[in-house]
């Protein structure tokens, strides 16, 4: 029998549009791990949306975090998604620097299609840049990888050797593994991995179907943190998430909702228990 490991969840909770929160606990639960949500925000719905309430819970997050430190409260693995504010990624550096032995997964979440989020500042941008540095692994996508590292965005023609440039870039801030979702090339849509100990490159190919959802990010990460808390390794975790994403990608075009809706991964949940059976 295996223990169940601890996700400290570090993310919003956006009443529709399956991202963050909505995302990480059913994914983390499917997969076996226990998802601790520390909320950060609570939204009517995601930013993406044309019309949003935002409630900013930066002052719970400090007592938050206190209370679980009195409990002697232990994680496997802390995951922070998206931050509202420059204080909160402050309090998520303490939380982190207040532990040891934790896997520290950072998504770096700050904008995508080349455009940062509405409620993402410059000055925000500075201080991910500190939470990034002392992340074992990041999981930005190509818009954030660029903001990290001031290499210009470009949708369609970034070359392997202009990825995993950016890549390196993003590790020598410190963290072991960075890996970059979503470059689109022609019809495939492509994710890197970057493992500056070994210095290698694993990269997976999927077919991109011109459509952007919402979410996938944050669907994506969660698939990875909970194979890696079940002993997978990170790359039979990433071919595995970008499988998965594609499949429910295909689904939910079927019934032309709106993107902003996100991807409707609760049809395919019992295919990541089989996923994270197979040894
Ligand atoms: O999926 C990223 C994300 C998370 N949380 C909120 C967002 C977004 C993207 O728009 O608005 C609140």
């Amino acid at each position: 029998m295996k223990e169940v490991k601890k996700v400290a969840t570090i993310n919003d909770l956006s009443g529709v549009g399956r991202c963050s929160l909505t995302a990480a606990i059913p994914i983390l639960s499917a997969l076996g791990v226990q998802c601790c949500p520390y909320p950060t925000a609570v939204l009517s719905c995601h930013t993406g949306f044309d019309q949003y309430t935002f409630l900013d819970i930066t002052d719970e997050m400090v007592k938050y975090k206190d209370s679980w430190k009195t409990l002697g409260i232990d994680f496997d693995c802390i995951y922070s998604g998206f931050l509202g504010s420059e204080k909160q990624i402050d309090i998520v550096l303490d939380f982190v620097n207040e532990r040891d032995n934790t896997l520290v997964v950072v998504d770096p979440v700050m904008g995508d299609n080349g455009v940062k989020y509405d409620t993402f500042t410059n000055s925000m941008c500075s201080k991910m840049k500190h939470l990034v540095s002392i992340a074992n692994i990041v999981t930005p996508n190509l818009t954030e990888a660029c903001i990290l590292t001031g290499e210009e965005y470009d949708k369609y023609n970034t070359s392997d050797e202009k990825v995993i440039e950016i890549c390196k870039k993003i590790s020598n801030l410190g963290p072991e593994k960075v890996i970059i979702t979503g470059i689109i090339k022609e019809n495939n849509i492509y994710n890197y991995a970057y493992d500056k100990e070994k210095n290698e490159v694993f990269k997976v190919k999927s077919k991109f179907n011109h459509e952007s959802y919402s979410g996938t990010g944050d669907v994506f990460t969660s698939i990875i943190i909970g194979l890696l808390m079940n002993n997978h390794d990170l790359n039979y975790a990433i071919k595995h998430a970008t499988d998965f994403i594609y499949k429910v990608i295909e689904f939910t075009s079927k019934f032309k909702t709106d993107t902003n809706e996100g991807i409707m991964f609760e049809a395919f949940l019992k295919e990541l228990i089989l996923i994270n059976e197979y040894k």
